[in-house]
């Protein structure tokens, strides 16, 4: 190791060793920049790297709530304010039990080169906590959000700091969430993304992040003159990213063939239809059940406790939606093994430093999270926007703006690979891209 980016890699894990995802997730960043902190001396000068690994500021907090027995349970809250340069600090909220400062620096930290990416001016935060909705009432999850938002508000605002959903807060959440920031603030903003359709949610924003990695994957597929016509697909996860990336692969001709939970994988191999579509969606998003209940319902679907999906037969196209780390290196060889031509990342950081490494050495289209799920947080923005004029587009009108921003990030990303170097590496391309817009903004703005 030596240069700038790796002196400033090293420095950070010795100061934060604990942090293992927020480090993963560093480390994949400054060695794409090591290629241009030679060429562009002004960002060391600027110690542009030692500042942006830091957050400019991190809140964290008590949440106390009482369950439905009446008894006093206490959370953690977080909100990692990493980034401002460029706009409004932007970023989901995140409520699962594995919840911690160190994963929360590592998605913040994402958020700031993926909102980059965009084009749209956000800055980069990300926050939650490690409560677990899974099992709770309604008016548990309701108890919950209004504690953690009696602290939050104070923090954000529609110009300062504009929260979303991410893994375990949905519709549901953001509507109490909302609800108790209006109450608290006597205010009717656009401080959250993710609201629903009549109070000030945009048309397209539920489907966005899969849609959005969908059309990023068939950006990639066109660089060779393929498509997801005819492809087998396997997708992970069951929560809102995998839905909507199924329901695009199958309107693109695909044969989508797996979904799974924390519990295990539901293997079809006659390919998810619109009935079995349906019922997952009912399934998860109503009577939250788990996966598994698919291949009770629908003879011909199996259930694989315990396994994900990479290694289920043949597959073309994977597109992990679920978690960090959800495939490792003997997955991606399983994948390459049997001919995988394409890999595009609808959840944060999904593959292993191993695995990108089998992906990328047997010239698989990888497409990083960072760049290939930008269209959840992309259409936030667009929510922004409406909200700010107070006007609503059309869904055909979101969806093409939508399209039309996963396409120009697709072309960044493999423009800014090809300029540095390492054509096809769209991990190198979207981390140069994304980095330069918001390091030449602090460069700009001066030492703060
Ligand atoms: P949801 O909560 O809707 O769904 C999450 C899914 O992932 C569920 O099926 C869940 O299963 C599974 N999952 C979560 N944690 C684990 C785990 N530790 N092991 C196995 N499976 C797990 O979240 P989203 O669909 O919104 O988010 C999925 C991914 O996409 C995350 O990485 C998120 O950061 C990313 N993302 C989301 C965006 C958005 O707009 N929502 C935008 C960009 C990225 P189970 O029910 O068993 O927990
Ligand atoms: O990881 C992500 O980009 C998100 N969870 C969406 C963030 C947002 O502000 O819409």
């Amino acid at each position: 190791m030596s240069g700038y980016a790796m002196q400033v890699y090293e420095n950070l894990s010795k100061k934060y060793p604990w942090e293992k995802e927020f480090l993963q997730a560093a480390k994949e960043v400054l060695e794409s920049l090591e290629i241009l902190m030679e060429k562009e001396p002004k960002y060391q000068k600027h110690a542009i790297l030692e500042r942006i690994v830091e957050p400019e500021r991190t809140i964290i907090f008590r949440v106390p709530w009482l369950d439905d027995n009446g008894k006093v349970q206490v959370n953690v809250g977080y909100r990692i304010e990493f980034n401002s340069a460029i706009g409004p600090y932007k970023g989901g909220l995140r409520f699962h039990p594995t919840v911690n400062l160190g994963i929360l620096k590592f998605l913040g930290f994402e958020q700031i080169f993926k909102n980059s990416l965009t084009s749209l001016p956000m800055g980069g935060g990300k926050g939650g906590s490690n409560f677990d909705p899974k099992g709770k009432s309604d008016n548990e999850v309701m108890k919950f959000c209004q504690s953690f938002m009696s602290e939050l508000f104070r923090h954000i605002g529609a110009n300062t700091d504009v929260p979303a959903g991410d893994i375990g807060v949905g519709g549901r959440e953001i509507g109490f969430l909302f609800g108790q920031y209006r109450k608290l603030k006597n205010e009717f903003t656009g401080v959250l993304t993710g609201k629903g359709l009549n109070w000030g949610g945009s048309l397209v924003r539920p489907e966005a992040t899969g849609y959005g990695n969908t059309y990023f994957a068939e950006e990639m597929l066109k660089t060779q003159k393929k498509s997801f016509d005819g492809m087998t697909v396997a997708i992970s996860g069951s929560g809102n990213v995998a839905q909507y990336a199924a329901q695009k692969v199958m309107q693109l001709g695909g044969k989508v063939v797996t979904f799974s939970d924390s519990d295990g994988t539901v293997y079809d191999k006659n390919g998810i239809n619109k009935e079995k579509w349906d019922f997952m969606m009912d399934l998860k998003n109503v009577k939250r059940g788990r996966i598994k209940e698919m291949a009770d319902k629908f003879p011909g679907i199996e259930f694989h406790a315990g396994k994900r999906p990479w290694g289920l037969g043949k597959i073309d196209i994977a597109l992990p939606c679920a978690t960090q780390n959800e495939l490792d290196e003997n997955d991606a060889k399983a994948l390459v093994k049997n001919g995988c031509i394409c890999v595009s990342e609808g959840a944060n950081m999904p593959s292993t430093p191993e695995a990108v490494e089998v992906l990328l050495a047997n010239k698989v289209l990888y497409g990083p999270g960072k760049a290939s799920n930008a269209g959840g947080v992309a259409t936030s923005g667009l929510e922004m926007s409406q909200n700010s004029m107070r006007y609503n587009w059309t869904s055909e009108e979101v969806d093409a703006k939508l399209h039309n921003i996963m396409i120009n990030i697709h072309r960044s990303a493999f423009e800014a690979a090809n300029k540095y170097g390492t054509p096809g590496n769209y991990v190198n391309g979207a981390n140069i891209a994304g980095f330069k817009k918001v390091a030449d903004a602090m460069i700009d703005q001066g030492l703060i």
